[in-house]
């Protein structure tokens, strides 16, 4: 077992990540979770929790993915396994269409469905999920999560951790704060600082974050 990407988490999101690795030729070696009880998801194997991991880079195990939704969490998981040797592969969908002049970092999960325009740059850990519009010229900072079906508009600015609910749309432009969340279906017309919730159309703040 010296070839294929180790998961860290084997919940909703690693199954979109294993069907995305999977349509774009890569195999699943393992998956580690909180809940080390063996078992499979979609056919890979839970192999043990996040002190496996040093075990299976010995064994020659280099390519990860952190498939952990919450945006915090996969952060400091994948600084975690940075610093035990591992490289961040990026999940990328055969479907998403991504262009030649983006730049993504690491650690990165492309969805089915997925655009991203012409000169848009995606910060490491980053989630662009099914079916979202990243425009031209947009900054995704890293960890940040764009929900299913949710768009940028060109020139967009999004901080580390943000999210996006799904079906939220942002006018070109905006810049939203690092760890602020946009609700499900929420028009963001102005910016938002850091760390709050906005909600509704157009998006109005309601409070920090949750
Ligand atoms: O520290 C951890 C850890 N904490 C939780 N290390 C490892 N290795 N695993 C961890 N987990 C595991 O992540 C839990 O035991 C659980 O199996 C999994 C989280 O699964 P869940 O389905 O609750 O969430 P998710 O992160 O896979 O998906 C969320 O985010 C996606 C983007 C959901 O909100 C999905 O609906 C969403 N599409």
């Amino acid at each position: 077992m010296s070839s294929g990407v180790v998961i860290i988490g084997g919940g909703g999101h690693a199954k979109v990540v294993i069907e995305s690795l999977r349509a774009s030729g890569e195999t699943v070696a393992a998956i580690v979770d909180a809940d080390p009880t063996p078992r499979e998801v979609l056919g890979a194997p839970v192999v043990g929790d996040d002190l496996a991991l040093p075990g299976l880079r010995a064994q020659g195990l280099s390519k990860l993915f952190v498939a952990i939704g919450d945006n915090r969490l996969r952060e400091k998981l994948g600084r975690r396994a940075r610093e035990q040797g591992f490289t961040l592969v990026n999940a990328i969908h055969p479907s998403a269409i991504v262009s030649p002049t983006a730049q993504l970092g690491e650690g990165i999960a492309v969805m089915a469905g997925v655009a991203i325009n012409a000169d848009s740059q995606i910060g490491d850990l980053a989630i662009i999920n099914t079916g979202a519009v990243v425009d031209h010229d947009c900054r995704l900072g890293a960890a940040c999560h764009l929900g299913p079906a949710s768009a940028l508009a060109g020139g967009v600015t999004l901080g580390e951790r943000a999210f996006l609910g799904v079906g939220a749309r942002v006018i070109p432009g905006v810049t939203i704060g690092a760890d602020t969340t946009v609700g499900a279906g929420g028009v963001v017309v102005r910016d938002l600082p850091d760390g709050v919730l906005a909600v509704g159309v157009p998006a109005q703040i309601k409070g920090d974050r949750p």
